[in-house]
């Protein structure tokens, strides 16, 4: 494609951005002026993840993940599709119809890597993908690399499984991000364009079009919060409407279609696929931000309670079912046959954060946490070269189990991990009208001002999620008045809180958050301490797979068995914990040498000795004489880290006696 001709097509708004704050000022979710925001992000540049838990997960992004996995984009002709459009090669495409999204969430993680520092070679290797994409669009704004030449005749006619919004909404989010880091409007340009050709074609007025798997309308807000163009948001607001055109015909349709079409608003608890109902909650949650409509906080919230009350894993993951990818039933929520896709735990994270703007609840922080640490932290190994699609929650350790692979048809999983971790430090503060919020713990210094202006510097030091004391310094430019608001996770028991050598007795507490309201002064320190006693968890009853069983949690990490651990020749599957815990049950132990560096846990645990000959496999219970047991100890490690070393049995959910 010749690219003055696509310039000569751009309706990019020079305007709405020569006014907007500078670019790489902008945070992951800019609500800087969302009406409903009552909490502020900050930029990904303003905070240094210092070494700590996160440090060596974002390093392997960076040198291992990110390289790696654009490699086997190579090698599987990802990439070649948009030489293939645009001249440049001639090869067959190869491919699911969606994997222009993968190249695009590829590139959003590495301008969030970029927003932390350079790295020329990334930014190279980025430069040359945006080049290719954008040559390969259309004059009329129109990009894809599925629906062209022998696809050509099926444009905008499979919405639902076709995909072709999903990939230009990654495309648009691909753009904002690398503009945010570089200041470069190449990619966002050929974004803007492609929307543009969506909001010319379809609407009210004009072609009726529905999206099949959501993702557009978190674009388009975005692209809105970006340029200031109001006609993003109202296309965002078509596509959570539901066109009545295809609405009539939708009702008589399966229900996955069905949701995908109809309004938003008239959801009442979550089915169908989970990670197209994650996206679609961010995106309303997204238009809540910044329409006010009620009615779409009334869905959002009910949604919400259902997700947390009936269908998440212990890990944040969710959406159980394989059939569909789909959410089940309630209370269906079976640990092997767990599907868990990351990408739907990592859309809960988005969804919550955007609730979380919303509302400063720290209840969407918390889950947000969950499935960070657990859900969404599983999917990519130690190593940085091995993804789960899957994360279930037992494993038999039959080598079919191999649940990290380098490589999947399928990759939605591998660049949306990779964006997760290299946008971290975009979520470990706000600010409010009041003051400055402080969400996520590991060591990091943050750099940047409140919304007054003052210049404020933070710096945090712990060894969490390890140990529970938190250090802060709290330095503003010059003494200053204002509220520091700080997480206390749901899970914390006591909490001890300090302020400039003096302990708070009481500290006050507003929807989950510490506040201490004061003149601050530079230097100020803050000292926080959370009770990590190791905590015995019961399910519902009504979670089938859990009755009778404990798992086990500390701090915001859950805990699993696996087999490797265990007294030798024994299996995960033959323990059962002893009585539940006091305080002193469990033995924990610093292993820097293991998994990276780990807390491991152990705990007294009974195995059934082998039967005596003779023994029947069936008695009546009141005759039964019982069965000698065998004492020993089980050990846990965090389920992050399971099939880190080899493929082995692991359970989250332990029997107990
Ligand atoms: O359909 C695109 C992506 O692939 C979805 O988000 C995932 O669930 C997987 O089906
Ligand atoms: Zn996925």
């Amino acid at each position: 494609m010749d690219l003055k001709l696509i310039a000569a097509f751009s309706l990019f708004p020079v305007l709405a951005f020569a006014q907007a704050p500078p670019w790489k000022d902008r945070p992951v979710l800019d609500t800087a002026a969302s009406p409903q925001a009552i909490l502020h992000g900050v930029p990904v540049s303003a905070v240094t993840v210092r070494d700590g838990f996160w440090s060596p997960r974002r390093k392997v992004n960076v040198e291992v993940s990110l390289p790696s996995l654009l490699a086997l984009f190579e090698e599987n002709g990802i990439i070649d599709n948009f030489r293939r459009v645009s001249g440049r090669k001639d090869v067959p495409r190869r491919g699911p119809l969606y994997t222009d999204s993968d190249v695009y969430k590829w590139l959003e993680a590495v301008a969030f890597v970029l927003q932390s520092g350079d790295n020329p070679q990334l930014r190279k290797s980025a430069e040359a993908v945006i080049d290719d994409i954008a040559a390969a669009q259309e004059p009329s704004g129109y990009l894809n690399t599925y629906f062209t030449r022998e696809h050509l005749a099926e444009r905008h006619t499979n919405m639902v499984g076709g995909h072709e919004l999903y990939c230009a909404g990654h495309l648009v989010q691909g753009g904002i991000a690398w503009y945010r880091a570089t200041g470069d409007r190449k990619l966002l340009e050929t974004g803007v364009r492609l929307a543009d050709y969506v909001a010319r074609e379809f609407g009210p007025g004009k072609q009726p079009i529905f999206e099949g798997h959501p993702e557009f309308e978190l674009a388009m807000i975005e692209l809105y919060r970006t340029t200031g163009d109001r006609k993003y948001l109202d296309l965002a607001g078509y596509f959570l409407g539901g066109d009545p055109r295809n609405v009539a015909k939708a009702r008589e349709r399966d229900i996955v279609y069905l949701f995908t079409i109809k309004p938003f608003t008239e959801r009442t608890h979550l089915e169908g696929h989970a990670v197209r109902a994650m996206y679609a909650s961010s995106g309303a949650a997204d238009y809540y931000l910044e329409t006010g409509d009620k009615a779409y906080w009334h869905t959002l919230a009910t949604l919400w309670d259902d997700m947390v009350q009936r269908k998440m894993y212990i890990t944040g993951g969710v959406g159980s079912r394989a059939d569909g990818e789909a959410f089940g039933d309630p209370y269906e929520l079976p640990n092997r046959q767990a599907y868990t896709e990351s990408c739907a735990a990592i859309g809960t994270m988005f969804w919550n954060w955007r609730m979380f703007q919303a509302t400063g609840d720290a209840k969407y922080m918390d889950s947000f946490e969950r499935a960070l640490y657990n859900g969404a932290n599983s999917g990519l190994s130690l190593s940085g070269n091995l993804y789960c699609y899957r994360n279930p929650l037992e494993l038999t350790g039959d080598p079919k189990d191999r649940i990290r692979n380098p490589w999947y048809d399928t990759t939605c999983c591998p660049p949306n991990l990779q964006r997760i971790l290299a946008s971290l430090p975009g979520y470990f503060y706000s600010t409010s009208k009041d003051g400055l919020w402080v969400h996520l713990f590991d060591n990091n210094s943050l750099n940047w001002k409140l919304e007054d202006g003052t210049a404020i510097q933070v710096s945090q030091t712990t060894k969490y999620p390890w140990d529970g004391k938190l250090e802060l310094t709290v330095s503003p430019a010059s003494a200053k008045e204002f509220t520091l608001h700080l997480r206390r996770p749901s899970w914390a028991g006591s909490v001890h809180v300090s302020v400039a050598g003096a302990a708070v007795a009481a500290p006050a507490l507003e929807k989950g958050y510490l506040t201490v309201r004061r003149t601050w002064k530079p230097g100020d320190k803050v000292v926080v301490q959370f009770d990590m006693t190791p905590r015995l968890v019961v399910s519902n009853e009504l979670i089938r797979d859990n009755i009778g069983k404990v798992a086990v949690e500390r701090g915001p990490l859950v805990y699993c068995m696996e087999s490797l651990d265990q007294p030798k020749g024994t299996s995960v599957f033959d323990w059962r914990l002893d009585s539940p815990a006091g305080k002193d049950s469990f033995i924990f132990t610093w292993k820097p040498e293991s998994l990276g560096g780990v807390v491991t846990l152990t705990h007294h645990a009974t195995r059934p000795a082998k039967p005596a000959s003779g023994q029947p496999l069936y008695e009546v219970k009141s005759h039964a004489a019982g069965q000698a047991s065998i004492q020993g100890e089980v050990t846990l490690v965090p389920y992050y880290a399971f099939h880190n070393r080899e493929i082995t049995a692991m359970q989250v959910w332990i029997p107990t006696r």
